[in-house]
């Protein structure tokens, strides 16, 4: 078992060697609370992506999921992009291919395809544009086409088109984590606790988002719990962010709608793996520059809306 010390002596370690290679820690909102707490910025995916445009590090240790150091990747060609373990997959990214994405596409022609984020590179390159749950609504109607692919999660999907008059074309992909949050663990919640405001992610089945005062994404629910009067939120998301949230405004409380919305490969990077990844530059996640180019291109006209 790891003990105070050794945690004090690993980030110790940790702090020294960023130093001395140049570089970054950036860490996701849904990672470990001691890989946080290290971190150099905490944030959702393309809060991070841009922090790592704009700093003068020459490294990256991106403490997320694949898709996200690859969106630094795409965002920072010439930084070196560090993903501590390999194997931290996003399941609902796996849920889409390229090859997918082109049968879409000839099944339904002329339909803009937009990605979420949650996406592979690869996915990113075959689409037109791509959204985070921050801005997808935005996304969707800055499109002239009336009918648009949406890939690849059903719900965001969903919720999305009953915000838009656009017809949307939906891809059944899901986060199972988000799936894990039903309605019977947020009536229960709010029966507990009937004086907290319920804040879910789009990512949510669509009967749990029905029954929130606000459906936010990650860097939304931040904001949200900093600006909002109430002293207890139930946070329908995957319980990593407890720790900011609790972290960023002690005075409050905040209730998980459900602890099965647990990632596993979100908490697979640990201190050690942070602190091997600074000692042998490994694992690089590198996207070839073809790809690149043209995932650059979905996530560019993403930029230039918002
Ligand atoms: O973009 C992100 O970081 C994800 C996956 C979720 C969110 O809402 O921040």
């Amino acid at each position: 078992m790891k003990t105070r010390s050794t945690a004090r002596t690993l980030s110790e370690k940790i702090f020294e060697l960023k130093k001395k290679r140049k570089a970054v820690i950036l860490a996701h909102n849904y990672q470990l609370p001691e890989v946080q707490d290290i971190a150099d910025f905490v944030g959702d995916s393309l809060e991070l992506s841009r922090c790592a445009e704009k700093t003068d590090a020459e490294v990256i240790i991106f403490c997320g999921v694949l898709f996200m150091a690859e969106t630094a990747s795409i965002i920072c060609p010439d930084k070196k992009v560090i993903l501590p373990d390999k194997n931290a997959g996003c399941p609902l990214a796996d849920m889409i291919t390229p090859e997918d994405v082109k049968k879409l596409k000839k099944k339904f022609p002329g339909r803009p395809v937009v990605c979420y984020v949650n996406t592979p590179a690869s996915v990113k390159a075959e689409s037109d544009i791509a959204c985070t749950s921050a801005n997808a609504v935005k996304v969707i109607n800055s499109i002239k086409e009336d009918e648009i692919i949406f890939i690849p999660d059903r719900h965001l999907s969903e919720y999305v088109q009953r915000k838009t008059d656009k017809k949307i074309i939906h891809w059944n992909g899901y986060c199972p984590f988000h799936e894990k949050i039903s309605t019977e663990d947020i009536e229960k919640a709010k029966r507990n606790n009937p004086d907290a405001k319920v804040m879910v992610h789009p990512e949510c089945r669509i009967e749990v988002i029905e029954l929130a005062d606000a459906v936010l994404s990650t860097s939304g629910m931040i904001k949200y719990a900093k600006e909002t009067n109430s002293k207890k939120f139930i946070v329908g998301t995957e319980i990593g962010i407890i720790h900011r949230l609790k972290k960023e405004n002690p005075e409050k409380e905040f209730i998980p709608a459900s602890e099965l919305a647990f990632c596993p490969t979100m908490k697979t990077i640990t201190l050690e793996k942070v602190l091997w990844a600074l000692e042998d530059l490994k694992p690089e996640i590198k996207v070839p520059e073809r790809i690149r180019k043209m995932a650059m291109s979905s996530i560019n006209k993403m930029l230039n809306l918002v």
